[in-house]
């Protein structure tokens, strides 16, 4: 049995992963209106996999007969400033996502938790994956994102994502 703390402290990541999932369907949405197919696809694949995170906790809490409170999900922007600044966006979202992982480790480790601790393993690698691949997005568009060639290119390479 996990603890009362810990439980609430999953059940907010719960709600940070599914938050997630709708800030890159926002973003999947705007990409697909500038005609970027290609990144949309990528965010929307995106999306779906932070659900999947988010549904991970939800089965981890009620295998350790912990209760599950689903909280209001906020309404995520839509409104962005082209695609650098998107991916500029998600890095520094995916910064807060590690920092609140950290913080449901460092719960753990305070209250010796090891069940939880072994969970939350697979997030923190996850995390590190996933700044790094939104790391090279960035530096990519950094260096051709106004050629026009290059970024379609980048286009076709980042549709060929599937799940
Ligand atoms: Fe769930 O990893 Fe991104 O937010």
């Amino acid at each position: 049995m996990i603890s009362e703390r810990i439980n609430e402290i999953l059940n907010e990541q719960i709600n940070k992963e599914f938050y997630s999932g709708y800030l890159y369907l926002s973003m999947s949405a705007y990409l697909k209106e500038l005609g970027l197919n290609g990144f949309a696809s990528w965010m929307k694949h995106q999306a779906r996999e932070e659900v999947e995170h988010g549904l991970k906790i939800f089965d981890y809490l009620i295998n350790c007969n912990s209760f599950v409170t689903l909280k209001q999900i906020r309404t995520p922007e839509f409104e962005f400033q082209g695609i650098l600044s998107i991916f500029n966006n998600i890095y520094e979202h995916e910064q807060c996502i590690t920092r609140a992982i950290m913080t449901v480790a460092k719960h753990a480790e305070e209250e010796c938790d090891r069940t939880t601790l072994n969970f939350i393993d697979w997030y923190i690698s996850e995390q590190v994956e996933e700044e790094e691949t939104v790391k090279n997005i960035i530096k990519r568009l950094e260096l051709f994102g106004d050629d026009k060639v290059a970024l379609y290119l980048m286009d076709k390479e980042l549709a060929e994502r599937t799940v």
